[in-house]
């Protein structure tokens, strides 16, 4: 058990991961390497690769290294709720949302975590002065960009990069955001929880990251992922409006 992160307390790394076998071992000694006073979560969804048990060499060799087995390939989601749970069991401050393929650096860690001494919630922005992305195809570049100005625009949040995967979240921000009622299973589920956070009024900070496309294994992304993403967007927003509208009309300002 870490000792924990000055101004946040004890931390959790949580790395969803489905057949990460060749980039498990090199994120969890670039975590370790960069902020040691952090643990981490490796959750597995029983990848056919063998993650899983890599998983567990890991964790045999290193107490702040745990794993999270799960049955089968249930969505990243599903995973990170997990994930969740058992950070509240196991009394951690806040958690890290971070992937597995070396997208999202850990080096930059220290400085999520610094941001989040004074937030809530802090959000790793690709989309924000100083974010950057490496090595992405023309259609991915695309896809967020829209992706994340249809959020911005429906959603009517504030954030440039809202399904963004690398996070980090005060428990006690968390617990406040019911997340048992969460049931984005995709890359959406990001999208959810910055949605919740925006309307709890949570203080959320945005700050640049670079996010380097995997460069072993293979992406997840499909085109179901965006689908989900686009109609619950699109649901969340419609609702969004008409409370308004019904709030309008029923003489009532926002606070009431
Ligand atoms: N446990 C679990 N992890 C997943 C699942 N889908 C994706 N991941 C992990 O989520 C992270 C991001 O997925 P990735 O395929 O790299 O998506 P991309 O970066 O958007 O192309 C990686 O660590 C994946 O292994 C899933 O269904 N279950
Ligand atoms: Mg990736």
């Amino acid at each position: 058990m870490s000792e924990g992160y000055p101004g946040v307390g004890r931390v959790l790394v949580i790395i969803p991961t489905y057949n990460e076998s060749e980039n498990i071992r090199l994120i969890t000694e670039r975590v370790r390497r960069s902020v040691p006073a952090v643990d981490l979560l490796i959750a597995d969804d029983n990848s056919p690769d063998g993650t899983g048990a890599i998983a567990d060499e890991l964790a045999a060799a290193d107490p702040q290294i745990h794993v999270l087995h799960r049955a089968g390939k249930q969505g990243l989601g599903a995973a990170y709720l997990a994930g969740f749970a058992w950070a509240g069991e196991h009394a951690y401050d806040a958690v890290v949302e971070m992937d597995a393929d070396g997208s999202h650096a850990p080096e930059e860690l220290p400085r999520l975590l610094d941001a989040l001494a004074d937030a809530d919630v802090v959000l790793g922005s690709r989309w924000v002065a100083g974010g950057k992305v490496i090595n992405w195809p023309w259609h991915r570049f695309l896809l967020s960009r829209g992706g994340n100005f249809y959020t911005r625009v429906v959603l009517g949040m504030p954030f440039h990069d809202a399904t963004g995967g690398y996070r980090a979240y005060r428990m006690t921000a968390l617990n406040k955001m019911e997340t048992e009622t969460v049931a984005s299973q995709g890359y959406c589920f990001q999208v959810d929880l910055a949605w919740r956070a925006h309307r709890h009024g949570f203080r959320v900070a945005e700050l640049p990251i670079t996010f380097a496309e995997r460069e072993r294994g293979a992406s997840k992304m499909s085109s179901a992922i965006v689908r989900e993403a686009l109609w619950r967007v699109t649901v969340w927003g419609t609702k969004a409006r008409a409370a308004s509208v019904r709030r309008a009309l029923t003489g009532r300002g926002r606070a009431g």
